[in-house]
C-alpha cells in the first residue's frame, strides 16, 4: 500500500470568482469595446485586456479611458458602456468545466459562494442565463456590498462570514491576480485558473495554478473527487472543427516521429479561444481516406513555446503518403491532460505515446465510439465550406 500524500489545508466550502473563472467574459469585453472604441476612431487592442482583469468596474474603466486617451470621464465611459455590456449577457459562455464543477459540489452538498468585484445586480444578471447556477450558491457577494474590492480581502471575508465558516476552511478559485491576492489576504487556500495564456508564472502567491477547471482535483483540498474520469480520460461535450490540412512547423514527423495533420486556425479563433489548451482525443475524417482515431494537442506547445495557439491532431493510422490540402474534420469527445513542458525531447515523445495509448483504448468505449458515426464526419464539403 502506498502512503497517502499529506493533504494541503482541508476545505469545507468553495468560493468562486465569476468573470473569467466561471464565465468567459473576455470575449464579451473585446466585442463591446471593439465597437465602442471605433466610434472614437480607436482600435481595441486585446493586449489591454490584462489592465481590466480582476479589477473593480471603476478601476477597469479608468484604465481603459487612460490607455486609449478617451475624451470622456470614467463615469461617462461607464454609463455609455454598461447598457452595451448588459445586453450581451445572454451570449456569455460558461468556461469549460464550470457547469460540471457547480453540479459536482452542489450534488455533494459542498456550500458554494460567488464573490465578484462586479456589482451584485450585474452578477445576478449574468448568472440568470445559466440554468441551475443561482440556486447552487448559498451566498453571493458583489463589489458594491463591501468597503473595497479585490485585491482587498473584504469580498472573500464577507463571503466566509455569510457562509458561517472560518476563512481557513474556504477554497477560492480565481482567474485574476488581484483575485488571488484577495483570497490569500483573506487567509484562504487559492487555486488560480489564469484566463490569459502563458502567464501562470505570475501567479506565485496561489497555492496551485491549474490550466482550466477541467484540471481541478478537489480531493487535494479534502473535497469530494470528481467521479467522471474514465480510464484516464474525461468525457466532454463534443465539439467540432475542420478544414484543409496545412503544413505545420515541420517538427512533427522530422524531430518527433509523430506526424500531426495540422489545421489552419484561420476562421477558428473563437472556437480555439473557447477551449482550454490541452491534450484531447476523438475521431477524424479525411475526405478520401475514411474515419480514424485521433489524439491531439491544442495550445502553445510549452516545450517549443510556439507564438500561436495551434491545433495538432495525430491521426492514429500509418498513411503511405502526405495529405496536405485534404479536407479534415474532427469531432473532439474527450480530454486527457493539460499541455506540459518536459526536460528532454525523449520524455515529451514518451508522454505523447502514452496519450496515444490512452486515446486508442478509450475510443473503443461506447461513450466515445458512438461519435465515429457523427453526422459532422459524414456531411459533404461544398466550395470549401462545411454545410
Ligand atoms: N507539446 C508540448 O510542448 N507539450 C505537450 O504536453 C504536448 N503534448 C502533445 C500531445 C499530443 C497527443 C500531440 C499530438 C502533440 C503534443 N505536443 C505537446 C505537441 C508536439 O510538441 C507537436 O505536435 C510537435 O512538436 C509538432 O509540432
Ligand atoms: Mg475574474
Amino acid at each position: 500500500m502506498s502512503i497517502a500524500k499529506p493533504l494541503k489545508k482541508l476545505a469545507s466550502c468553495v468560493i468562486l470568482d465569476l468573470d473569467g473563472t466561471l464565465i468567459n467574459t473576455d470575449a464579451l469585453l473585446s466585442d463591446v469595446l471593439g465597437g465602442f472604441l471605433s466610434k472614437y476612431g480607436k482600435q481595441w487592442d486585446g493586449r489591454e485586456v490584462h489592465k481590466t482583469l480582476g479589477k473593480t468596474p471603476l478601476e477597469a474603466a479608468a484604465a481603459i479611458v487612460e490607455a486609449y486617451d478617451l475624451p470622456c470621464t470614467t463615469n461617462e465611459f461607464i454609463s455609455a458602456i454598461n447598457p452595451l455590456y448588459s445586453e450581451k449577457w445572454c451570449n456569455i459562455k460558461a468556461q469549460p468545466g464550470a457547469n460540471r464543477l457547480i453540479k459536482h459540489f452542489g450534488g455533494h452538498g459542498v456550500p458554494m459562494a460567488l464573490a465578484s468585484n462586479s456589482p451584485r445586480v450585474n452578477i445576478e444578471g449574468k448568472i440568470s442565463f445559466r440554468q441551475g447556477w443561482k440556486e447552487s450558491f448559498s451566498v453571493i457577494i458583489g463589489g458594491d456590498e463591501v468597503a473595497s474590492g479585490k485585491p482587498s480581502p473584504d469580498i472573500y471575508l464577507e463571503a466566509a462570514k455569510k457562509l458561517n465558516v472560518e476563512p481557513s476552511s474556504c477554497l477560492v478559485i480565481e482567474d485574476s491576480i488581484p483575485g488571488v491576492t484577495a483570497g490569500k489576504a483573506a487567509g484562504m487556500e487559492v487555486v488560480a485558473v489564469p484566463s490569459i495564456p502563458k502567464q501562470s508564472h505570475l501567479y506565485t502567491s496561489a497555492d496551485e495554478v491549474i490550466n482550466s477547471l477541467l484540471d481541478l482535483k478537489p480531493e487535494k483540498w479534502g473535497l469530494p473527487p470528481f467521479q467522471d474520469w474514465v480510464d484516464g480520460t474525461l468525457p466532454i461535450e463534443s465539439w467540432y472543427i475542420g478544414g484543409p490540412v496545412i503544413k505545420g512547423l515541420g517538427r512533427g514527423s522530422k524531430v518527433l516521429g509523430i506526424p500531426t495533420a495540422n489545421l489552419s486556425t484561420e476562421g477558428y479563433s473563437t472556437v480555439l479561444s473557447e477551449h482550454p489548451s490541452g491534450v484531447y482525443f476523438g475521431w477524424a475524417r479525411l475526405s478520401t481516406k475514411g474515419v480514424f482515431k485521433m489524439v491531439m494537442s491544442i495550445g502553445w506547445n510549452p516545450y517549443f513555446n510556439n507564438p500561436e495557439k495551434t491545433i495538432e491532431p495525430w491521426l492514429l493510422h500509418d498513411f503511405a503518403e502526405d495529405f496536405y490540402g485534404e479536407d479534415l474534420r474532427l469531432v473532439i469527445v474527450g480530454y486527457i491532460r493539460p499541455e506540459a513542458n518536459f526536460s528532454s525531447i525523449e520524455s515529451l515523445i514518451a508522454k505523447i505515446h502514452e496519450d496515444r495509448r490512452i486515446a486508442e483504448k478509450a475510443l473503443d468505449l461506447p461513450i466515445y465510439s458512438t461519435y465515429r458515426d457523427d453526422p459532422y464526419l459524414k456531411s459533404c464539403v461544398k466550395d470549401g465550406s462545411h454545410l
